[in-house]
């Protein structure tokens, strides 16, 4: 297995694709899939355009379907939800489909869907993300952090070193046989420093001080936890992610 890195979905390379993509952004879309699936949702889909989303969903009846919708951290006026991953207790989400966009999240996980396998990771899945790869030993692996608007994100590239350092932990592969590129040493590095204080990385985080100022500490709190849910949403037709079930 070849792990690579990439900060952003900007600078994932466009004239390949991976066996396995992983797309990344902890604060808060893939923790929110996440918890969707874990709490009983029927599936999660991703869009980038927010008609587009109203648009499809109509087809979906009505008690069936949550419309979830964020810019700039905010919920879109008409929407269900926001993007808040407690929002999605069972409750409100079992055997519902979440119809999602949001401004980075969705977008890194379009740019890498014509990967034969899609996954989605947030610190809270960390391990079923883990468990997977070491199970399936896809030749080469990418996680793609969303970042914001283009911009490197702490969070995003931590959860990537959280991931490869567990990787590293689990085989007997030397760090040098499994990192494809030098963004897997600086995640991993990144992680290890953070691993007891990841709430504290959210606090000096760009897209975390966002969230503090939109009142979202019990979000940052949660999205901070490590290994907490034990699902991994897998991508079953493009944009369409529903909850791994193994064989
Ligand atoms: O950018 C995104 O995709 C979101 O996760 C941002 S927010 O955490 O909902 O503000």
């Amino acid at each position: 297995m070849k792990l690579f890195v990439y900060h952003t979905p900007e600078l994932t390379p466009t004239d390949n694709v991976p066996e396995c993509a992983i797309a990344v952004d902890v604060l808060r879309a893939t923790t929110t899939m996440a918890t969707v699936l874990a709490s009983g949702g029927e599936a999660v889909q991703v869009f980038s355009d927010l008609d587009q989303l109203i648009q499809q969903s109509e087809s979906w009846p009505d008690e069936k379907r949550l419309r979830a919708g964020e810019r700039g951290g905010a919920k879109v006026p008409g929407f269900d939800l926001g993007n808040s991953p407690l929002d999605c207790t069972p409750e409100i989400v079992e055997g519902r489909r979440l119809f999602i966009s949001t401004t980075n999240g969705t977008r890194a996980l379009q740019r890498v869907q014509d990967a034969k396998i899609v996954l989605t990771a947030a610190f809270t899945n960390r391990a079923a993300v883990v468990r997977y790869l070491l199970e399936k030993q896809p030749e080469t692996v990418w996680i793609v952090g969303s970042g914001w608007e283009g911009s490197f994100s702490l969070e995003d590239t931590a959860c990537a070193g959280a991931i490869a350092h567990s990787v590293v932990q689990q085989t007997n592969l030397s760090l040098d046989e499994l990192a494809g590129n030098d963004e897997v040493i600086s995640a991993i590095a990144l992680y290890c420093q953070w691993q007891d204080n990841l709430l504290e990385l959210f606090h000096h985080a760009s897209h975390g001080k966002r969230l503090l100022r939109l009142d979202c500490l019990e979000d940052l709190k949660y999205c901070s936890q490590i290994d907490i849910l034990d699902v991994l949403p897998i991508q079953q037709e493009p944009g369409v992610l529903k909850k791994h079930i193994s064989s």
